[in-house]
């Protein structure tokens, strides 16, 4: 509480006439500010709960400043009605998917100061044991994250899974009106609308996103944003929040009883900096709004009522014990675990002889018939088209209900496929093309990989991510490329790959029976209408790793080897070539490794082979910058040292991939050029 008396901000708001470039015309100014006829006690826990999260966000304020918080914290004083009417309005089973300025909602649905002021200070009270931070809070089904539009998608499918399991809850997410510039927006709320998704998005116009006003940023009307997808929209503001409560309780019960999304806009202002303390708006263009503010003016009309003041103390006694628990709590371990080495036993590997596609399909189809949590989505992947690559075909005759055609949406889909995750389900999103990830990457690096960790295991993130790499087929540029280096290397996720030496149905079978961590599978344009077989290659043993859930598979020869080879995916079909020619007419014996785990990948299971050998050639089909192929070179220099073993990778050319099959041939590795690329490495002086 501010010297005076009353509730407002704790510090002047910095920055002065001019700071600001252009300032959005006031709104609702004209609005006269709630204070309600029927007296403080008929709204007494909407009061209390409001004036809770400003009195615990003025004193995060005030540790910041005395240097008590590391990072930043992003308050909502002048905001905290918005919170408190969704929170009363939802049922406890219903889900939430908070944003960067999360406090107010978290403290609004489980008045957990002790948790929150824990995790901004970073104890391992906090409530995910300073893992997350102020803008990574994970209770129950309440899940925040401070990516700016992410979060939507997955609150749609938080929607989508409480709809397949007739749980009868929603989901609700909340967005700034800085947010309406993100595409991932527009994407959930196609898909929502046309697939009936009971999913709230919770607009709190502010006017500002960081520095920047709105009058700059947006154009057009927000409300009919929601309105061009057909989504119902309702329209409120903090100023009259009492009917903003009753709004807001009819907007909820309209999207739980239509199973519908709604957009609901409501018309706030933030009357602190954006964070920490860095607002460049002018201080008389903030005023106007501080002296309407709701909490403001129930405190000049009820500052001197007992109950007013009860109330106040006792939540200054709350947050003061919160603070002294969080001081005197410790601060966590990373509790980082060594992983096991790399199983450097092997037995021999036999499997049936079988299409790779109709070996995933049959996968697919299997695991959504033994388990009703399997939910499949991606473009064009229903039958009669079955997938751009056939994968799919079939499966949506089968199970119409678990198999999606979505609209073309990359980021959307994969969202909706985290929230179906963290919803309890086992999705899996296809990607038509390899390239088509990079729209996606938002969801696989600042969300599905980040979850588990940040929310401090309370979480698991069973969501699966399929797609075709690889050129060949003279799809050209955009549509040819292996860019799984860009998705590799992530901590909690792990990134799987096919090749025609190992089955691909007993791959998917393993992922989905063990799957807890977010999984891309790499499959292979070339490889899908080839043969994944164990069928014996004269001269060498079949072998699989032993022990290793994804392991890695060995064509060991007979004789002692010359030279160790490690391919990727697709290549395999080139690599056995050239091994077989390289034995045939170079008499060049090579150890042939085919791992179907890229990531974590451990080069110890190379080096029995190595000790012979004393060379090594890694090929694979994408840009060898900062590949799959450095990391298995820099980690064999890192274990073997100046042991003087021969190291080379064979990559594509670097240049985009071209369009005409002789240029495409001259840029992508084939069976030539892993032939001459061994010879080099053959030919290479040793140490
Ligand atoms: C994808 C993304 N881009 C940028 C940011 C940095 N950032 C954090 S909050 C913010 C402003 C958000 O404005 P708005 O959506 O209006 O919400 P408000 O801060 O007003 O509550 C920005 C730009 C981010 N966190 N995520």
């Amino acid at each position: 509480m501010t010297r005076d008396g009353r509730v407002g901000p704790s510090r002047p708001i910095s920055g002065g006439p001019g700071a600001m470039a252009e300032g959005p015309e006031y709104i609702n100014v004209a609005i006269e500010p709630m204070v309600p006829d029927d007296g403080l006690d008929f709204h007494l826990d909407t009061i209390r709960t409001a004036l809770l999260i400003r009195r615990t966000e003025q004193r995060l304020l005030q540790l910041f400043s005395e240097g008590k918080l590391f990072g930043t914290v992003h308050t909502c004083i002048g905001q905290e009605f918005v919170g408190v009417a969704v929170a009363q309005a939802l049922q406890e089973h219903d889900c939430v998917f908070s944003n960067h300025r999360g406090h107010g909602h978290y403290l609004a649905r489980f008045g957990d100061v002790e948790g929150l002021i824990g995790e901004v200070m970073g104890k391992a009270c906090g409530v995910c044991a300073g893992r997350g931070g102020s803008q990574h809070l994970q209770r129950d089904t309440y899940f925040s994250n401070g990516i700016q539009g992410g979060i939507v998608p997955v609150t749609a499918g938080l929607a989508l899974a409480n709809k397949c399991r007739n749980t009868g809850a929603i989901a609700a997410c909340f967005i700034g009106d800085g947010t309406l510039g993100q595409g991932a927006l527009y994407e959930t709320m196609n898909m929502a609308s046309k697939w009936d998704l009971p999913l709230l998005i919770v607009c709190e116009n502010n006017l500002f996103a960081q520095s920047t006003s709105q009058t700059q940023t947006l154009a057009g009307d927000i409300t009919a944003r929601a309105e061009a997808f057909g989504i119902e929209t309702a329209h409120s503001n903090t100023w009259q929040w009492t009917s903003l409560m009753d709004e807001m309780a009819a907007t909820v019960d309209q999207v739980r009883s239509s199973s519908r999304p709604m957009f609901h806009r409501v018309d706030t202002f933030r009357l602190m900096a954006h964070s920490k303390g860095d607002d460049n708006r002018p201080r008389d263009y903030v005023e106007p709004y501080e002296s309407r503010d709701p909490l403001n003016t129930m405190c000049e009309a009820w500052g001197e009522d007992p109950r007013w003041k009860a109330m106040s103390d006792e939540i200054d006694e709350m947050v003061e014990a919160a603070v002294a628990k969080a001081e005197a709590s410790a601060f966590d371990d990373l509790k980082l675990t060594t992983p096991p080495p790399a199983s450097t036993g092997w037995e021999p590997l036999q499997f049936d002889r079988a299409r790779v596609v109709q070996s995933i399909s049959g996968a697919l189809g299997e695991a959504l018939e033994n388990r009703d949590d399997v939910f499949v989505l991606g473009e064009d992947i229903e039958s009669p088209y079955g997938g751009a690559f056939k994968a799919t075909m079939g499966l949506s005759l089968d199970y119409p209900d678990r198999v999606r055609n979505t609209p073309i949406s990359e980021l959307g889909i994969a969202g909706i496929g985290n929230g179906l995750a963290l919803g309890g389900m086992i999705p899996v999103v296809e990607f038509m093309f390899g390239d088509f990830t990079m729209l996606a990457s938002d969801q696989w690096v600042n969300h599905a990989s980040k979850f588990r960790f940040m929310f401090n295991d309370k979480v698991r993130m069973p969501v699966i991510y399929r797609t075709p790499m690889g050129g060949k087929r003279g799809y050209a540029s955009t549509h040819s490329q292996s860019l799984e280096k860009h998705l590799l290397g992530l901590p909690d996720t792990q990134v799987l790959c096919l090749h025609h030496r190992y089955s691909p149905a007993q791959l998917y079978s393993d992922l989905f029976a063990t799957i807890d961590l977010p999984t891309l599978v790499i499959e292979n344009k070339i490889l899908y209408g080839k043969y994944a077989t164990s069928e014996p290659l004269p001269g060498f043993s079949l072998l699989k790793q032993t022990d290793e859930r994804f392991p890695v598979v060995r064509l060991k020869p007979e004789v002692p080897a010359d030279i160790t080879m490690v391919v990727i995916g697709g290549l395999s079909l080139d690599a056995e070539e050239a091994v077989v020619r390289l034995f045939e007419e170079e008499e060049v014996a090579v150890d042939l490794f085919m791992p179907t785990q890229l990531y974590p990948f451990d080069v110890g299971v190379l080096s029995e082979s190595l000790e012979t050998s004393r060379r090594l050639l890694v090929v694979e089909e994408g840009q060898g910058f900062v590949s799959l192929a450095s990391e298995i070179l820099a980690q064999v220099a890192e274990r073997h040292g100046q042991s003087g073993i021969v190291c080379k990778r064979l990559n594509a050319s670097p240049v985009p991939i071209p369009a005409a099959r002789p240029l495409e041939e001259q840029c992508l590795p084939g069976v030539d050029d892993i032939v001459a690329r061994t010879m080099e490495v053959m030919n290479a002086p040793g140490q």
